[in-house]
């Protein structure tokens, strides 16, 4: 008895000394540039919405020339709660508002100008709608962002010295006046002929040099330093090379700021997969609207993209590590067309179907080797609800697999995956197998992972088991999340 005692006591001092030896492997280190702490909030909004509504709702226009009176901008009925409500219910994190377009009439009285709100009949002169969409941001809880055009057709000295100091004057309006702004977005069109205070004419600006943005946005940043800049460029968030949310296949995070200007020609395809050595994080934001137009027309009521084609594009931005940025623009009246209201609803309603259930839960994950044998870093960290933990590998092993058991069969269309990004982006090629006929047959394949990379197979498979497989990666893969449905 006493001897049974002993043995049992050294058998549990033995095991926690192994246990303890299997703690003490080191996390990864981070693997080149990694995204801040505003960029990291920014990656876990996935959705976002923008919001084009100006002059041009009222003269049928997509382009503004600058020479349009503010009378025309009369919404008869606006309901900027109405926005914000239908798209909180959506799934949308954060609002981006056209304050001001390419035609250079303002959307909040500002000092600066007459082409403005004030001078409309709407609320008599006396309404301000970037305040009514920050105040319903704030009342529903999305994040607030601002659209600014650079380019302004309005302005008689645009291309002069003075207008950039207007320009600078407006973002300090309305970046001390509204609240927290979690986005500027930077147009890269610029340039071009426009009304320009009745001059009638072309007029072309240096785009590299004109704006000298390294000063406007440490100005920005003064006044709210947690604002995120997106550009054609960056310097925080970066254009996708296409106004169809159609991130890159492959697509880094990760780009080398300095070969690249806002507006800089030629650089779309740069821009839409990123590039693997890149020297600063600068995501893509894969931009769209609902329909063919970023403003209202009539005759596109019946042109709104469907539930299923919406669903196309979430699987084209955020099923590629990207943000998607859908534009909703409000009618002549002021208000979210039923048509699109609609589609939003459908989509929404879609999504919730397609991934009702993850078949990860309940299911049981084992790696093909973990990180100093270490449980910290065991592939059941890919199916908790932790995102800061994760599978992880030993330093000098740059590939290696997961395998889930779903129990039973079941069927499989999407495979969800997360890399740890705060680590950086690290997975170059990967694939993914199902156990079907008593073997494993690959049914997926992929290049990069980043925030999150959504698989949806050709044809779903009804499988007991799938098989994640990391086939090269720039350092050992760190994936923090693992779904299946
Ligand atoms: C473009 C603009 O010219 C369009 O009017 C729209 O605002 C789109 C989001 O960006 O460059």
């Amino acid at each position: 008895m006493r001897r049974n005692k002993i043995l049992v006591a050294a058998l549990l001092a033995l095991s926690i000394v192994a246990c303890k030896s299997k703690k003490d492997a080191p996390p990864p280190a981070a693997v080149g540039p990694v995204p801040d702490a505003e960029q990291m909030a920014w990656h876990k909004m996935e959705k976002n919405a923008f919001i084009h509504f100006t002059i041009n709702t009222f003269t049928d226009k997509e382009w503004g020339y600058g020479d349009e009176s503010p009378e025309l901008f009369n919404p008869t009925d606006l309901d900027a709660d109405q926005w914000v409500k239908v798209l909180k219910e959506t799934g949308f994190k954060g609002v981006i508002l056209t304050c001001k377009h390419h035609d250079g009439f303002c959307l909040w009285p500002s000092e600066y100008t007459e082409h403005d709100i004030a001078n409309s009949p709407y609320k008599n002169g006396e309404g301000d709608i970037v305040r009514e969409v920050s105040d319903a941001c704030k009342k529903y809880g999305l994040k607030f962002g601002v659209y600014v055009s650079p380019w302004d057709r309005n302005r008689a000295d645009y291309g002069d010295s003075t207008y950039v100091t207007y320009y600078r004057n407006q973002l300090k309006e309305l970046f001390t006046s509204y609240g927290d702004v979690f986005e500027m977005w930077f147009d890269g069109a610029n340039g071009g002929d426009g009304y320009y205070g009745g001059a009638n004419e072309e007029r072309k600006i240096d785009r590299k040099t004109y704006y000298h943005w390294p000063k406007t946005l440490e100005m920005v940043r003064e006044i709210q330093p947690q604002v995120l800049f997106f550009s054609d460029g960056g310097p925080d968030l970066r254009w996708g090379g296409n106004e169809l949310a159609r991130a890159g296949f492959t697509n880094w995070n990760t780009i080398s700021s300095d070969s690249i200007y806002a507006g800089m020609a030629g650089i779309q395809d740069l821009l839409n997969k990123g590039s693997e050595d890149g020297k600063n994080w600068v995501p893509l934001e894969a931009n769209t609207s609902i329909r063919p137009g970023w403003f209202y027309h009539a005759k596109e009521d019946s042109l709104v993209k469907t539930p299923e084609q919406l669903l196309d594009i979430y699987l084209t931005s955020v099923g590629r590590g990207s943000t998607l940025l859908l534009n909703v623009p409000p009618d002549k009246r002021g208000q979210f067309h039923e048509n699109d209201i609609a589609s939003l609803k459908g989509w929404d309603a879609l999504l919730k179907k397609e991934f009702a259930k993850d078949l990860t839960e309940g299911a049981s994950i084992s790696a093909s080797t973990v990180r100093g044998e270490d449980d910290t870093y065991s592939a059941n960290q890919t199916l908790d609800d932790n995102y800061d933990t994760y599978w992880a590998t030993d330093d000098a092993v740059k590939t290696g697999s997961l395998e889930i058991d779903l129990g039973e069969s079941q069927q499989v269309k999407y495979i969800t995956i997360q890399e740890y990004i705060p680590l950086g982006q690290r997975v170059k090629e990967f694939n993914v197998e199902a156990w079907l006929n008593g073997k494993w047959e690959k049914v997926a394949e992929a290049t990069t992972i980043g925030y999150k990379r959504i698989l949806r197979l050709e044809e779903p498979v009804d499988t007991e088991k799938i098989k994640i497989n990391i086939t090269d990666s720039k350092a050992c893969p760190v994936i923090n999340n693992v779904e299946i449905y």
